[in-house]
């Protein structure tokens, strides 16, 4: 649990397109730990559109358009998909921005100052759909040789600012042997230990031929990754010497898709470095959202849309399938069936049920109204299990999470199922009915904590079906302490379910 200003952070996104499937994951991700922690202290969400480049440029160009008015009238698409699906961000950021531009530039001369930028020449090859540049010995067959890509490459020979990458070499490596933790999943973590055991290049952070970009003195723009890296603390203030900045930074994690690791765990820490900061405590690549066992990308054109999907099957149900069908490190196929199965069978019969079932039994035996405090055999386990779900939470295991979280529900379905509540009342035993009904109203409560972060416009249903006021949001530690529902509370139960079942089409 925090006792501080948690600090987490989402890629910046392309702005070249609309958001697909794949965006929604990160941020949703990211939600959640924001909403986690700022139940117990206080957080900052920052996410934001990566709106520079040449790739940018292209696109705008090929709509007729100039790149400024292009990414205008894209961006409210990738702010409308955060609302959409409750991504509750403190800052949106637009590498655009005068804001970030001007923090830029005197992040360029911070590092200037620091001695780790040169003038030299670049020559060698660039692949703009990856804005990233190559050496010719890592070209497969003369293309880009990451898989996914492939693509042709451009050769450039300009005359362009470099940092010194290659100086930090040997504080990326001790960084890496004295924090194993700092980067996850391990297998990225050892991917990216094997990448600077191989040695590092001194990075090229200018373009001097393009001119949609971040504008530097002296002619050209500055190289489109460390501009969109720099979005980290240019949101914070950082070039300002802004008092969030002293607040939030170092972050206490930064999440990125596995493909774009090398940027924050080897580029990232050594720019911070240079400007004498300290690295984000953790980096977590996740694993990729895949069709048909390849990268869901805008690229190859197999991307589901978020907002269709969220029509059809609610955006909470989309928030619990991405975090709950495979560990966060792990890549997973996203197919409607499986998003269906999860939606009818956890949503609908085992958490949407058991609200239904407690409600209109309190409601038939006790006109809606919550009896006495009672003690509960599983209230201890409740407890418990809250510190644990706390735990998982903290190490980003969003699937172990919800597997506890379903652990208790499963507990209060079965709970049902053996007192058999319509038989106590049938022999007129009271006090165990009376025992049961609050066991189970106020295992709904707890329920409705504990999900708040991943769904949090299920949780508010549940907390409103329970007659409570606003919605969940105090301290765990407080929260989740069993008997935290008040006696004589009326409950407002709905007439429709919490996910009404949805069957495949005809
Ligand atoms: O790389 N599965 O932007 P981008 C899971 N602008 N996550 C996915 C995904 C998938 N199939 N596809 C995309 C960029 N993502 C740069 C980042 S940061 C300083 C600059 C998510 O639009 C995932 O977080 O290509 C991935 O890293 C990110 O979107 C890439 O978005």
């Amino acid at each position: 649990m925090s006792d501080r200003a948690f600090y987490v952070t989402t890629p910046i996104y392309y702005i070249s397109g609309s958001p697909h499937i794949g965006h929604v994951y990160t941020s949703v991700a990211a939600d959640v730990l924001a909403r986690y922690h700022r139940a117990n202290g206080s957080a900052f969400l920052l996410t934001g559109t990566d709106e520079h480049g040449q790739k940018v440029a292209a696109a705008a160009a090929q709509a007729g358009m100039s790149p400024q008015a292009w990414t205008d009238s894209l961006v409210t698409k990738w702010q409308a998909i955060c609302a959409r699906y409750e991504v509750r961000y403190d800052d949106f950021i637009r590498t655009t921005e005068p804001r970030h531009a001007r923090q830029c530039v005197e992040v360029f001369e911070r590092l200037k100052q620091s001695g780790d930028v040169y003038l030299g020449k670049y020559a060698g090859w660039y692949c703009t759909n990856d804005e990233t540049f190559w050496l010719e010995s890592k070209l497969v067959d003369g293309r880009c040789p990451n898989p996914e890509c492939g693509r042709e490459v451009q050769w450039l020979s300009e005359d362009n600012w470099f940092f010194a990458l290659s100086k930090y070499r040997d504080r990326l490596l001790a960084h890496y042997r004295e924090r194993p933790g700092w980067l996850r999943p391990e297998r990225a973590y050892n991917e990216m230990l094997a990448t600077l055991e191989g040695g590092l290049e001194d990075l090229c952070i200018s373009r001097v031929n393009l001119d949609w970009g971040v504008p530097l003195p002296g002619g050209g723009v500055m190289y489109v990754w460390l501009d969109a890296l720099l979005n980290y603390i240019t949101a914070l203030d950082y070039g300002d010497d802004g008092a969030l900045f002293r607040t939030f930074w170092p972050a206490n994690v930064q999440l990125v898709g596995k493909e774009i690791a090398r940027f924050h765990t080897i580029i990232w820490p050594a720019v911070l470095w240079s400007l004498g900061l300290p690295a984000p405590q953790r980096v977590f690549a996740h694993g990729w959202i895949t069709i048909e066992g390849q990268k869901m990308s805008k690229s190859l054109g197999n991307v589901i849309d978020p907002f269709e999907i969220a029509d059809r099957f609610g955006a909470d149900s989309i928030r619990y399938f991405l975090l709950r069908e495979a560990p966060f490190g792990s890549d997973f196929s996203f197919g409607e069936e499986k998003v269906r199965l999860r939606r009818n069978g956890d949503l609908g019969n085992d958490l949407g049920n058991l609200v239904k079932r407690s409600l209109a039994m309190l409601t038939r035996y006790r006109d809606g109204r919550v009896p006495a405090r009672s003690p509960s055999a599983l209230g201890t386990r409740f407890e418990t299990l809250g510190r644990r779900i706390g735990a998982q939470i903290d190490e980003l295991g969003f699937r172990d999470a919800l597997e506890s979280i379903w652990e208790l529900v499963t507990a209060l379905n079965r709970t049902i199922d053996e007192k058999k509540p319509w038989e106590l009342h049938k022999r007129g035993d009271e006090p165990a009915l009376d025992a049961l009904l609050y066991e189970l109203c106020e295992g709904l409560r707890w329920l409705a904590h504990a999900i708040a972060p991943f769904m949090p416009a299920t949780a508010r249903g549940i907390w409103a079906q329970l007659g409570l006021e606003g919605e969940p949001h105090g301290a765990w530690a407080t929260e989740l302490v069993w008997g935290g529902l008040e006696p004589g509370t009326q409950t407002k139960p709905s007439a429709e379910g919490l996910f009404p079942r949805i069957d495949a089409p005809a």
